[in-house]
C-alpha cells in the first residue's frame, strides 16, 4: 500500500510534461523541482490527518456539551471509567498513523540527502548580505542560474553569521553555518520563462540587510545554460581598462574583506585604509614611507628606481601572489596566494581601485557620485 501510494504520487505520467510539477494550493506554491511530489505528498496527507482529526474532536466536544449539559436539577449516574476496546482502539490507530508518518518522512528525507552523482556543483557563500554562487569554471552571479533537467548540488559555506537557504518552489531548505560546509540538491526539469523565476530567501534572520538575500533562481534549457556559464566566466575581460577600479575592483575586493578592512580598523591582515600615518594602502607604498615591515624595516626603502621593486604596483603584485615574501608588521605569514585565481586583469582592477580607495565606502561599495560620467555607466554597470 505504501510504495503504491508513493508512486501514485511520484510518478505521475501527467507530472512533469509542464508547469508546475505539483500544484498551488492554499498552503502551498507551484512546485517545480523532482522532489516537490513528494514533499507536498507527506505535506498533505499530515494536513488532512490534522482536518480530520480537529473536526472530530472538536465535533465530539460540542456533541457532548449539548447532551450533558445540566438542566434543571437533574443528577446523572456515574458513567463508565473504562472500555477496553475503545482504549485500545485510541492507541494502536495513532500508532499505525504516526509509525507510517515516520516512514514516509524517512524516505523523502533519504531522497532529499542523497545526492545523484552526475549532479552539476555550484558553490554557495552566504554573507551579510548576499547569495554568491561560483559556477565549475569560475563564473560568479548573485542570481542562481541552473540547468533543467539535471541534478544540481550546492556546496554552501558562510562567510559570517547563520543564514539559510531556502527555495520554496523546490522544497529545499538548508542552514548554511560559518566553520561548516552544508549541502542540498534539487532537479528542475521546467525551464523558467523570460522574467520568470523561482524565489530564494535567506530564512534565519541575520542582521539588518536580510532582505537583501532575497535572490532569483532561473532554470536554463541545458544549452543555453551552457552558454551563459561560458559568457559569464568571461565577466572580467568585458569590463574597460578604465572602468576597471570601481567595476572589477569591489567584487574582487570581497576575497580579501574578511581580513583587509578599508577603514583603518584592526583586522587580520593590516587595514587598506590608514592605520600607522602612512596613508592607505597605495598611499604608503612612495618614496619615504615607514610602513614597518619583515621587523622593522621601511617599506619605502624596497621601492623605487634601483630597489627590489621598481614600481609599486610590482609590490602590490607580490604581496598578492607570494604573500609570504615580506610581512607586514607585526603580523604572519597567513595570506593565501591568489596565484591561478586571480588574472593580471584581477590584480590591475584590485590595485586601480587601491589608487581610487577615497572614492569607496567603507563597506567597498563605489561612491555614486564618483562612477565616471554617471548616468551613462552607472546604467551599463548591470
Ligand atoms: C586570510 C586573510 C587574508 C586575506 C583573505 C587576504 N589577505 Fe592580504 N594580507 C593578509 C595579512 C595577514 C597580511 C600581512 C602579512 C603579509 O604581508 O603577508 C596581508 C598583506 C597584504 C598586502 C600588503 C599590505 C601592506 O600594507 O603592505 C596586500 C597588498 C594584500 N594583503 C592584498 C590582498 C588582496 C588583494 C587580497 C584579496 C584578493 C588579500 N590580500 C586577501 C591577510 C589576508
Ligand atoms: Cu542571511
Amino acid at each position: 500500500m505504501i510504495p503504491t501510494l508513493l508512486s501514485q504520487a511520484t510518478n505521475d505520467p501527467a507530472l512533469g510534461a509542464g508547469l508546475p510539477v505539483t500544484p498551488k494550493t492554499f498552503w502551498l506554491p507551484e512546485g517545480a523541482s523532482t522532489i516537490a511530489p513528494e514533499i507536498d505528498w507527506i505535506f498533505n496527507f499530515i494536513n488532512y490527518i490534522n482536518y480530520f482529526f480537529f473536526v472530530l474532536v472538536i465535533g465530539i466536544m460540542f456533541v457532548f456539551m449539548w447532551k450533558y449539559r445540566q438542566r434543571g436539577r437533574e443528577v446523572y449516574a456515574r458513567g463508565p471509567n473504562h472500555h477496553t476496546m475503545l482504549e485500545l482502539g485510541w492507541t494502536i490507530i495513532p500508532t499505525i498513523i504516526v509509525v507510517f508518518i515516520f516512514f514516509i518522512g524517512f524516505k523523502g528525507f533519504i531522497i532529499a540527502k542523497t545526492v545523484p552523482d552526475n549532479a552539476y556543483q555550484i558553490d554557495v557563500t552566504a554573507a551579510k548580505w548576499y547569495w554568491k554562487f561560483k559556477y565549475p569554471n569560475g563564473a560568479i552571479s548573485d542570481d542562481l542560474y541552473v540547468p533543467a533537467g539535471r541534478p544540481v548540488k550546492l556546496v554552501m559555506r558562510s562567510e559570517d553569521v547563520l543564514h539559510s537557504f531556502y527555495i520554496r518552489d523546490f522544497r529545499v531548505k538548508q542552514d548554511v553555518v560559518p566553520g561548516r560546509y552544508t549541502s542540498l540538491w534539487f532537479q528542475a526539469d521546467n525551464p523558467t520563462e523570460g522574467e520568470d523565476f523561482h524565489h530564494i530567501f535567506c530564512t534565519e534572520f541575520c542582521g539588518t540587510g536580510h532582505s537583501e538575500m532575497n535572490r532569483k533562481v532561473f532554470v536554463l534549457p541545458e544549452t543555453e545554460f551552457d552558454n551563459w556559464v561560458v559568457e559569464q566566466g568571461r565577466w572580467l575581460d568585458k569590463v574597460s581598462d578604465e572602468d576597471l577600479w570601481w567595476k572589477a575592483g569591489p567584487q574582487l575586493y570581497r576575497a580579501c574583506a574578511s581580513c583587509h578592512t578599508l577603514d583603518g580598523s584592526v583586522g587580520t591582515g593590516p587595514s587598506w585604509g590608514n592605520y600607522d600615518g602612512n596613508g592607505n594602502v597605495w598611499e604608503r607604498t612612495k618614496a619615504g614611507s615607514t610602513h614597518k615591515i619583515d621587523g622593522g624595516k621601511n617599506l619605502g626603502d624596497i621601492i623605487g628606481p634601483g630597489k627590489e621593486y621598481e614600481t609599486p604596483e610590482g609590490y602590490l603584485r607580490e604581496s598578492i601572489l607570494n604573500p609570504g615574501k615580506h610581512l607586514v608588521d607585526p603580523y604572519g605569514n597567513v595570506m593565501p596566494t591568489f596565484k591561478g585565481q586571480l588574472s593580471d586583469r584581477g590584480i590591475q582592477a584590485l590595485i586601480d581601485m587601491m589608487k581610487n580607495l577615497d572614492k569607496f565606502n567603507k563597506d567597498g561599495t563605489v561612491k555614486p557620485d564618483a562612477i565616471p560620467n554617471a548616468g551613462g555607466a552607472a546604467g551599463a554597470a548591470k
